[in-house]
Protein backbone atom coordinates (compact mmCIF):
# COMPACT_ATOMS: atom_id res chain seq x y z
CA UNK A 1 0.00 0.00 0.00
CA UNK A 2 1.34 3.35 -0.66
CA UNK A 3 1.53 5.79 1.89
CA UNK A 4 4.10 8.13 0.80
CA UNK A 5 3.45 10.44 -1.82
CA UNK A 6 5.15 9.17 -4.89
CA UNK A 7 8.65 10.85 -5.64
CA UNK A 8 8.81 13.96 -8.12
CA UNK A 9 5.21 15.25 -7.39
CA UNK A 10 5.16 18.45 -5.97
CA UNK A 11 2.56 21.71 -5.64
CA UNK A 12 -0.63 20.73 -5.50
CA UNK A 13 -0.69 16.94 -6.61
CA UNK A 14 1.68 16.79 -3.68
CA UNK A 15 -0.64 18.53 -0.95
CA UNK A 16 -3.08 16.98 -2.14
CA UNK A 17 -1.28 13.71 -1.03
CA UNK A 18 -0.13 14.51 1.90
CA UNK A 19 -3.99 15.85 2.99
CA UNK A 20 -4.92 12.29 1.55
CA UNK A 21 -2.57 10.44 4.28
CA UNK A 22 -3.91 12.65 6.98
CA UNK A 23 -7.39 12.00 6.34
CA UNK A 24 -6.36 8.30 6.01
CA UNK A 25 -3.86 7.67 8.79
CA UNK A 26 -4.63 10.37 11.21
CA UNK A 27 -8.55 11.35 11.63
CA UNK A 28 -9.19 7.52 9.62
CA UNK A 29 -11.85 9.29 7.21
CA UNK A 30 -11.21 6.34 3.97
CA UNK A 31 -13.95 8.46 2.29
CA UNK A 32 -11.42 11.73 2.22
CA UNK A 33 -8.77 10.09 2.12
CA UNK A 34 -10.50 8.44 -1.29
CA UNK A 35 -11.88 11.77 -2.52
CA UNK A 36 -8.17 13.51 -2.04
CA UNK A 37 -6.12 10.41 -3.66
CA UNK A 38 -9.15 10.73 -6.30
CA UNK A 39 -8.23 14.44 -7.44
CA UNK A 40 -4.28 14.08 -7.05
CA UNK A 41 -4.27 11.46 -9.50
CA UNK A 42 -6.80 13.38 -11.67
CA UNK A 43 -4.54 16.57 -11.61
CA UNK A 44 -1.40 14.39 -12.04
CA UNK A 45 -2.70 13.43 -14.71
CA UNK A 46 -3.57 16.49 -16.22
CA UNK A 47 -2.06 17.53 -19.20
CA UNK A 48 -0.55 20.89 -18.16
CA UNK A 49 -0.12 22.86 -15.04
CA UNK A 50 -3.17 24.04 -13.04
CA UNK A 51 -3.78 27.31 -12.91
CA UNK A 52 -6.87 28.33 -10.65
CA UNK A 53 -9.35 25.81 -8.88
CA UNK A 54 -11.94 26.75 -11.53
CA UNK A 55 -9.95 25.08 -13.78
CA UNK A 56 -8.81 21.89 -11.19
CA UNK A 57 -12.89 21.90 -10.76
CA UNK A 58 -13.77 20.97 -14.01
CA UNK A 59 -11.67 17.21 -13.31
CA UNK A 60 -13.95 14.52 -12.38
CA UNK A 61 -13.05 13.85 -8.88
CA UNK A 62 -12.34 17.88 -7.80
CA UNK A 63 -15.16 19.44 -5.85
CA UNK A 64 -15.48 22.93 -4.58
CA UNK A 65 -13.85 22.15 -1.45
CA UNK A 66 -10.68 20.67 -3.02
CA UNK A 67 -10.80 23.84 -5.96
CA UNK A 68 -10.34 26.31 -3.36
CA UNK A 69 -7.45 24.71 -1.53
CA UNK A 70 -6.31 24.88 -4.87
CA UNK A 71 -6.58 28.46 -4.74
CA UNK A 72 -5.44 29.02 -1.57
CA UNK A 73 -2.25 27.05 -2.59
CA UNK A 74 -1.54 28.72 -5.72
CA UNK A 75 -2.14 32.15 -4.28
CA UNK A 76 0.08 31.87 -0.84
CA UNK A 77 2.51 28.98 -1.96
CA UNK A 78 0.64 27.07 1.25
CA UNK A 79 -2.23 25.14 2.88
CA UNK A 80 -2.99 26.55 6.01
CA UNK A 81 -4.38 22.97 7.10
CA UNK A 82 -1.53 21.47 6.05
CA UNK A 83 0.62 23.81 7.91
CA UNK A 84 -0.90 23.42 11.11
CA UNK A 85 -1.40 19.32 10.50
CA UNK A 86 2.79 19.39 10.14
CA UNK A 87 3.21 21.35 13.32
CA UNK A 88 1.02 18.84 15.30
CA UNK A 89 2.81 16.91 17.21
CA UNK A 90 0.08 14.43 17.38
CA UNK A 91 -0.32 14.01 13.83
CA UNK A 92 2.50 13.67 12.57
CA UNK A 93 4.07 10.85 14.96
CA UNK A 94 0.70 9.00 13.99
CA UNK A 95 1.70 9.59 10.20
CA UNK A 96 4.80 8.60 10.98
CA UNK A 97 4.57 5.57 12.84
CA UNK A 98 2.18 3.79 10.07
CA UNK A 99 5.37 3.93 7.70
CA UNK A 100 6.34 0.80 9.23
CA UNK A 101 4.49 -2.03 8.41
CA UNK A 102 1.95 -3.64 10.56
CA UNK A 103 1.53 -0.51 12.49
CA UNK A 104 -1.81 0.97 11.00
CA UNK A 105 -3.87 3.80 11.80
CA UNK A 106 -5.59 2.67 14.75
CA UNK A 107 -1.84 0.78 16.67
CA UNK A 108 -0.45 4.34 15.73
CA UNK A 109 -2.80 6.18 17.83
CA UNK A 110 -2.65 4.32 20.64
CA UNK A 111 1.31 4.04 20.73
CA UNK A 112 1.35 7.70 20.40
CA UNK A 113 -1.11 8.16 23.49
CA UNK A 114 1.50 6.01 25.39
CA UNK A 115 3.85 8.41 24.10
CA UNK A 116 5.91 6.20 21.68
CA UNK A 117 6.56 8.71 18.16
CA UNK A 118 9.83 7.92 17.09
CA UNK A 119 11.51 4.98 15.75
CA UNK A 120 14.16 4.88 19.15
CA UNK A 121 10.68 4.88 21.06
CA UNK A 122 10.10 1.81 19.05
CA UNK A 123 13.40 -0.01 19.32
CA UNK A 124 13.01 0.61 23.14
CA UNK A 125 9.14 -0.62 23.39
CA UNK A 126 9.83 -3.36 21.13
CA UNK A 127 7.74 -5.97 23.40
CA UNK A 128 4.65 -3.45 22.73
CA UNK A 129 4.87 -4.64 18.73
CA UNK A 130 3.37 -7.66 17.44
CA UNK A 131 5.75 -10.13 15.09
CA UNK A 132 4.36 -8.31 11.84
CA UNK A 133 5.58 -5.05 13.43
CA UNK A 134 8.79 -5.85 14.86
CA UNK A 135 9.53 -6.99 11.31
CA UNK A 136 8.66 -3.56 10.24
CA UNK A 137 10.79 -2.03 12.64
CA UNK A 138 13.51 -3.94 11.31
CA UNK A 139 13.49 -3.20 8.42
CA UNK A 140 12.45 0.12 8.54
CA UNK A 141 14.42 1.85 5.92
CA UNK A 142 14.67 -1.01 3.38
CA UNK A 143 10.78 -0.86 2.82
CA UNK A 144 10.75 2.69 2.51
CA UNK A 145 12.96 2.40 -0.61
CA UNK A 146 11.38 1.85 -3.90
CA UNK A 147 12.72 -1.36 -5.78
CA UNK A 148 14.06 -0.67 -9.44
CA UNK A 149 12.17 -2.17 -12.43
CA UNK A 150 15.66 -4.14 -12.93
CA UNK A 151 15.21 -5.86 -9.49
CA UNK A 152 11.99 -6.37 -9.44
CA UNK A 153 13.15 -8.35 -12.87
CA UNK A 154 15.08 -10.49 -10.95
CA UNK A 155 12.61 -11.28 -8.34
CA UNK A 156 10.49 -12.39 -10.64
CA UNK A 157 12.87 -14.61 -12.53
CA UNK A 158 13.70 -16.26 -9.29
CA UNK A 159 10.39 -16.67 -8.13
CA UNK A 160 8.74 -18.09 -11.72
CA UNK A 161 12.08 -20.25 -12.20
CA UNK A 162 11.25 -22.25 -8.71
CA UNK A 163 7.14 -22.36 -9.89
CA UNK A 164 8.68 -24.11 -13.01
CA UNK A 165 10.85 -26.45 -11.19
CA UNK A 166 8.48 -27.59 -8.15
CA UNK A 167 5.33 -28.46 -10.97
CA UNK A 168 4.81 -27.01 -14.69
CA UNK A 169 1.52 -26.39 -14.18
CA UNK A 170 1.57 -23.72 -11.78
CA UNK A 171 0.32 -20.07 -13.34
CA UNK A 172 2.45 -17.60 -11.48
CA UNK A 173 1.99 -13.46 -12.47
CA UNK A 174 3.55 -10.91 -10.91
CA UNK A 175 0.85 -7.80 -10.42
CA UNK A 176 0.67 -4.50 -8.88
CA UNK A 177 2.47 -1.75 -10.26
CA UNK A 178 5.50 -4.08 -11.91
CA UNK A 179 3.14 -5.47 -14.40
CA UNK A 180 1.46 -1.96 -14.97
CA UNK A 181 5.29 -1.21 -16.11
CA UNK A 182 6.43 0.73 -13.64
CA UNK A 183 9.84 1.47 -13.28
CA UNK A 184 9.99 0.94 -9.56
CA UNK A 185 7.51 -0.73 -7.35
CA UNK A 186 7.07 -0.74 -3.65
CA UNK A 187 6.38 -4.28 -3.37
CA UNK A 188 5.91 -7.07 -5.00
CA UNK A 189 2.63 -8.56 -5.37
CA UNK A 190 2.88 -12.52 -7.04
CA UNK A 191 -0.54 -14.26 -7.24
CA UNK A 192 -0.75 -18.02 -7.76
CA UNK A 193 -2.99 -20.88 -9.34
CA UNK A 194 -2.76 -24.44 -10.65
CA UNK A 195 -5.33 -26.30 -12.16
CA UNK A 196 -5.93 -28.88 -9.01
CA UNK A 197 -7.04 -26.15 -7.19
CA UNK A 198 -11.07 -24.46 -8.02
CA UNK A 199 -13.42 -23.22 -5.43
CA UNK A 200 -15.38 -26.55 -5.66
CA UNK A 201 -12.02 -28.08 -4.84
CA UNK A 202 -11.05 -28.91 -1.14
CA UNK A 203 -8.50 -26.32 0.03
CA UNK A 204 -4.67 -26.85 -1.34
CA UNK A 205 -2.63 -24.60 1.38
CA UNK A 206 0.41 -27.22 0.10
CA UNK A 207 0.39 -25.59 -3.64
CA UNK A 208 1.29 -22.47 -1.40
CA UNK A 209 3.23 -24.05 1.33
CA UNK A 210 5.60 -25.35 -1.27
CA UNK A 211 6.57 -22.35 -3.06
CA UNK A 212 7.37 -20.55 0.29
CA UNK A 213 9.22 -23.47 2.20
CA UNK A 214 11.43 -23.79 -1.60
CA UNK A 215 12.21 -19.82 -1.66
CA UNK A 216 13.01 -20.06 1.87
CA UNK A 217 15.40 -23.40 1.18
CA UNK A 218 17.31 -21.04 -1.30
CA UNK A 219 17.36 -17.83 0.85
CA UNK A 220 15.13 -15.84 -1.22
CA UNK A 221 12.45 -15.54 1.31
CA UNK A 222 14.08 -14.43 5.01
CA UNK A 223 10.63 -13.68 6.97
CA UNK A 224 7.64 -14.61 7.55
CA UNK A 225 5.27 -11.58 8.45
CA UNK A 226 1.80 -13.39 7.84
CA UNK A 227 1.29 -17.24 6.49
CA UNK A 228 -1.82 -18.89 5.64
CA UNK A 229 -3.58 -21.31 3.55
CA UNK A 230 -4.12 -18.97 0.37
CA UNK A 231 -1.85 -15.86 1.67
CA UNK A 232 2.06 -15.37 2.16
CA UNK A 233 2.86 -12.12 3.56
CA UNK A 234 6.90 -11.69 4.05
CA UNK A 235 10.23 -10.77 3.29
CA UNK A 236 13.00 -11.43 0.20
CA UNK A 237 16.26 -10.71 -0.68
CA UNK A 238 17.67 -10.99 -4.12
CA UNK A 239 21.64 -13.00 -3.32
CA UNK A 240 24.51 -10.45 -3.22
CA UNK A 241 26.48 -9.85 -6.76
CA UNK A 242 29.73 -9.01 -6.14
CA UNK A 243 29.83 -8.47 -2.69
CA UNK A 244 26.70 -6.22 -2.76
CA UNK A 245 24.25 -6.80 -0.92
CA UNK A 246 20.71 -5.95 -2.17
CA UNK A 247 18.35 -4.28 0.32
CA UNK A 248 14.99 -6.64 2.23
CA UNK A 249 11.99 -6.24 0.13
CA UNK A 250 8.12 -6.87 1.01
CA UNK A 251 6.59 -10.09 -1.04
CA UNK A 252 3.20 -11.16 -1.03
CA UNK A 253 2.19 -14.52 -3.09
CA UNK A 254 -1.52 -15.30 -2.97
CA UNK A 255 -3.01 -18.31 -4.21
CA UNK A 256 -5.71 -18.30 -6.45
CA UNK A 257 -8.50 -21.60 -6.97
CA UNK A 258 -8.31 -21.30 -11.20
CA UNK A 259 -11.80 -20.20 -11.71
CA UNK A 260 -11.03 -16.84 -9.96
CA UNK A 261 -7.67 -16.07 -10.89
CA UNK A 262 -7.95 -13.26 -13.57
CA UNK A 263 -10.37 -11.53 -11.31
CA UNK A 264 -7.91 -11.53 -8.76
CA UNK A 265 -4.77 -10.94 -11.71
CA UNK A 266 -7.47 -8.03 -12.83
CA UNK A 267 -8.03 -6.64 -9.26
CA UNK A 268 -4.27 -6.90 -7.61
CA UNK A 269 -2.89 -5.25 -11.14
CA UNK A 270 -4.88 -2.25 -10.18
CA UNK A 271 -4.20 0.47 -10.00
CA UNK A 272 -6.64 0.59 -7.32
CA UNK A 273 -8.28 4.07 -8.71
CA UNK A 274 -8.70 1.48 -11.99
CA UNK A 275 -9.95 -1.08 -10.06
CA UNK A 276 -12.95 1.59 -8.83
CA UNK A 277 -14.09 2.54 -11.78
CA UNK A 278 -13.97 -0.11 -13.55
CA UNK A 279 -16.58 -2.01 -10.22
CA UNK A 280 -18.48 1.46 -11.32
CA UNK A 281 -18.59 0.62 -14.92
CA UNK A 282 -19.62 -3.02 -14.07
CA UNK A 283 -22.35 -1.62 -11.63
CA UNK A 284 -23.43 0.46 -14.20
CA UNK A 285 -24.12 -2.34 -16.90
CA UNK A 286 -25.94 -4.77 -14.26
CA UNK A 287 -22.68 -6.69 -12.94
CA UNK A 288 -21.11 -7.18 -10.12
CA UNK A 289 -17.11 -7.22 -9.99
CA UNK A 290 -14.85 -7.87 -7.07
CA UNK A 291 -11.07 -9.82 -6.72
CA UNK A 292 -13.00 -13.04 -6.47
CA UNK A 293 -16.00 -13.25 -9.30
CA UNK A 294 -17.87 -11.34 -11.50
CA UNK A 295 -21.67 -11.70 -11.71
CA UNK A 296 -24.49 -10.30 -13.33
CA UNK A 297 -27.17 -8.27 -11.01
CA UNK A 298 -30.57 -9.64 -11.08
CA UNK A 299 -33.85 -6.79 -12.06
CA UNK A 300 -34.46 -7.25 -7.74
CA UNK A 301 -30.46 -6.60 -7.65
CA UNK A 302 -29.38 -10.01 -7.00
CA UNK A 303 -26.40 -11.20 -7.42
CA UNK A 304 -26.76 -14.36 -9.75
CA UNK A 305 -23.73 -17.38 -9.79
CA UNK A 306 -20.34 -16.47 -10.89
CA UNK A 307 -19.60 -15.93 -14.88
CA UNK A 308 -17.13 -18.86 -16.67
CA UNK A 309 -14.35 -16.13 -16.85
CA UNK A 310 -10.53 -17.66 -18.77
CA UNK A 311 -8.40 -14.36 -19.15
CA UNK A 312 -8.72 -10.90 -18.05
CA UNK A 313 -10.17 -10.05 -22.01
CA UNK A 314 -13.11 -11.47 -20.93
CA UNK A 315 -14.11 -9.70 -17.56
CA UNK A 316 -13.73 -6.40 -19.94
CA UNK A 317 -16.01 -8.04 -22.67
CA UNK A 318 -18.80 -9.13 -20.34
CA UNK A 319 -19.31 -5.46 -19.12
CA UNK A 320 -18.75 -3.71 -22.52
CA UNK A 321 -15.46 -1.86 -21.17
CA UNK A 322 -12.80 -1.53 -23.95
CA UNK A 323 -10.17 -3.34 -23.38
CA UNK A 324 -6.62 -1.85 -21.71
CA UNK A 325 -3.14 -2.94 -21.76
CA UNK A 326 -1.79 -2.79 -17.78
CA UNK A 327 0.15 -0.09 -18.69
CA UNK A 328 -3.04 2.04 -19.55
CA UNK A 329 -4.39 1.15 -15.83
CA UNK A 330 -3.31 4.12 -13.53
CA UNK A 331 -7.00 5.12 -13.43
N1 LIG B 1 -5.58 -2.87 -4.43
C1 LIG B 1 -6.83 -2.25 -4.49
N2 LIG B 1 -7.34 -1.62 -3.39
C2 LIG B 1 -6.63 -1.57 -2.25
C3 LIG B 1 -5.36 -2.16 -2.17
C4 LIG B 1 -4.86 -2.81 -3.27
O1 LIG B 1 -7.47 -2.30 -5.54
N3 LIG B 1 -7.14 -0.93 -1.20
C5 LIG B 1 -5.03 -3.54 -5.61
C6 LIG B 1 -4.56 -2.53 -6.62
C7 LIG B 1 -3.08 -2.49 -6.40
C8 LIG B 1 -2.77 -3.92 -6.03
O2 LIG B 1 -3.90 -4.33 -5.26
O3 LIG B 1 -2.40 -2.08 -7.57
C9 LIG B 1 -1.48 -4.10 -5.27
O4 LIG B 1 -1.46 -3.29 -4.11
P1 LIG B 1 -0.17 -2.46 -3.72
O5 LIG B 1 -0.53 -1.76 -2.47
O6 LIG B 1 1.02 -3.34 -3.68
O7 LIG B 1 -0.07 -1.34 -4.85
P2 LIG B 1 0.83 -1.23 -6.15
O8 LIG B 1 1.53 -2.50 -6.46
O9 LIG B 1 -0.07 -0.69 -7.22
O10 LIG B 1 1.86 -0.09 -5.80
P3 LIG B 1 3.31 -0.23 -5.11
O11 LIG B 1 4.33 -0.09 -6.18
O12 LIG B 1 3.37 0.91 -4.15
O13 LIG B 1 3.38 -1.56 -4.42
MG1 LIG C 1 2.74 -3.52 -5.04
MN1 LIG D 1 1.39 -5.36 -2.16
Amino acid sequence: MEITKPGGQSGVCGHTWELANYERNVNRAIHKYNAYRKAASVIAKYPTKIKSGAEAKKLDGVGAKIAEKIDEFLATGKLRKLEKIRQDDTSSSINFLTRVTGIGPAAARKLVEEGIKTLDDLRNNEHKLNHHQRIGLKYFEDFEMRIPRDEMLKMQEIVLEKLNTLDSEYIGTVCGSFRRGAESSGDMDILLTHPDFTSDSTKQPHLLHQVVQSLEDCKFITDTLVKGDTKFMGVCQLPSEGGKQFPFRRLDIRLIPKDQYYCGVLYFTGSDIFNKNMRTHALEKGFTLNEYTLRPLGITGVAGEPLPIDSEKDIFDYIQYKYREPKERSE
